[in-house]
C-alpha cells in the first residue's frame, strides 16, 4: 500500500470509527504476506523498465498528481483470514478544490482525496474488504462494477459522519470501476467519485509498463454539458507534462470512460496500433486497431508499444472533448 494513503488516512479515522466497525486488532495481520506480495510486485517490475518522471513543482490542484496517478496501483493491506487472501481497502469520502485552469475552479467531491480515487487492485479469487468513511458533507456511497451479492452493491446511501463495510469476492477479473449511486448519480459521478478496480487473473499478465488512464468531465456551470474534460483529472495535464515511455517497450493501458452528458467518447493513440482486451476480460487480444469508442464506464486494456522515439499524442477523437482538456501526449526514449 502506498505510503501516501496511509498518510492522508490517518488523519481521517480516527480509534472510535475503527473500534465501532469491529476492526481493531485487524491491522496487526499479514505484515509476512504483505512483504511477500511486495517482492513479488518487485521481481515482475524487474523485468520493465520506467523511465523517470520529470518532477514537477507541486501544482495547485490539492494534492492531485496525474503523473503520480499514471502508475499508483493501490493493492491494499493483505491479510490471511481462514486461509485466503483478504485485501483490505480504506476509503474516505472528501472533497477538495482543483484548479481546472488559471481562472477556473471546481469543488470536487472525491475518494481519498484525489480524482480519480485510488485505482484499487487485487486478483481473482481475493476477498476484497472496503471499509468507506463519509467525511464529504452530504450522503455517498461506493458500488462496484463486477459480481457480489445485492446487499454489498453500494447504492444505499451512508450519510455524512457515517461508515460501513463491503465486502466480496474479487471476480471476474477485468478492469472494472467503482462510483458513488447517491442520486442525482449525474451530479456525484460529474463531482469526481469514481475510480478504476482493477481484477488481475489468477495468472498474472506479462511484464508491461502499466499505466491508468481515466477520462471525465467536468459541469462548471450545472448547465448539464461539460465545459472541461481531463485524462486523471487535470485538463490538459499530459500535453504540458507528456508521459516519457521508453521504445520498444509494451505499454499496457488500463482505460476507462467516466464521462458523463456525452453518450460516448473514443480513444485514439497517434502513429500506432493497439490490442484491445475488453473490458480486460481476454488473456489475447480480441483486435488491433488505433481507435476504440466506449460508452460511460466502459473500459478497456490497450496494449502497444512505439517503434520510433518522439512525441506522440492521444485523444478522444470527438475533437470537442480533446480540444476542452482530454488530450495527452507520451515521450518516447530510446532505450538507456
Ligand atoms: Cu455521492
Amino acid at each position: 500500500m502506498p505510503d501516501r494513503f496511509l498518510l492522508k488516512t490517518t488523519d481521517l479515522w480516527n480509534r472510535r470509527q475503527i473500534l465501532k466497525l469491529g476492526l481493531a486488532g485487524m491491522g496487526i495481520t499479514g505484515t509476512a504476506l504483505a512483504l511477500q506480495q511486495l517482492a513479488k510486485q518487485n521481481a515482475t517490475s524487474a523485468q520493465v523498465k520506467i523511465p523517470p518522471l520529470p518532477s514537477h513543482p507541486a501544482t495547485s490542484n490539492a494534492g492531485i498528481n496525474p503523473m503520480q496517478v499514471l502508475r499508483d496501483f493501490d493493492y491494499g493491506t493483505v491479510k490471511r483470514e481462514n486461509g485466503r487472501t483478504v485485501r483490505e481497502f480504506r476509503i474516505t469520502a472528501t472533497n477538495s478544490t482543483v484548479q481546472l485552469n488559471s481562472a477556473v475552479t471546481f469543488n470536487t467531491w472525491n475518494f481519498n482525496n484525489r480524482v480519480p480515487g485510488p485505482t484499487l487492485r487485487v486478483t481473482e479469487g481475493d476477498r476484497v474488504r472496503v471499509v468507506f468513511l463519509n467525511q464529504g458533507g452530504h450522503s455517498h456511497s461506493m458500488h462496484f462494477h463486477g459480481i457480489h451479492h445485492a446487499d454489498m452493491d453500494g447504492i444505499r446511501p451512508i450519510r455524512n459522519g457515517a461508515a460501513t463495510i463491503y465486502e466480496f469476492d474479487a471476480e471476474p477479473f477485468g478492469v472494472h470501476l467503482y462510483h458513488c449511486h447517491v442520486e442525482p448519480v449525474t451530479r456525484h459521478i460529474g463531482k469526481g467519485l469514481y475510480g478504476m478496480f482493477i481484477i488481475d487473473p489468477p495468472k498474472a499478465r506479462p511484464p508491461a509498463d502499466e499505466m491508468v488512464l481515466v477520462m471525465a468531465g467536468y459541469d462548471v456551470n450545472e448547465d448539464r454539458r461539460n465545459e472541461f474534460y481531463a485524462f486523471n483529472g487535470i485538463p490538459d495535464y499530459y500535453m504540458m507534462h507528456p508521459i516519457p515511455i521508453y521504445q520498444h517497450q509494451k505499454v499496457r493501458l488500463y482505460v476507462l470512460n467516466m464521462i458523463e452528458w456525452d453518450a460516448a467518447a473514443t480513444f485514439h493513440l497517434h502513429a500506432n496500433m493497439f490490442g484491445v482486451y475488453p473490458t480486460g476480460r481476454t488473456l489475447t487480444p480480441r483486435e488491433d486497431t488505433d481507435v476504440i469508442t466506449m460508452g460511460t464506464t466502459e473500459r478497456h486494456i490497450l496494449e502497444f508499444s512505439y517503434r520510433y522515439p518522439g512525441k506522440y499524442m492521444f485523444h478522444p477523437h470527438q475533437d470537442y472533448i480533446a480540444e476542452a482538456g482530454c488530450m495527452g501526449a507520451f515521450e518516447v526514449i530510446p532505450p538507456t
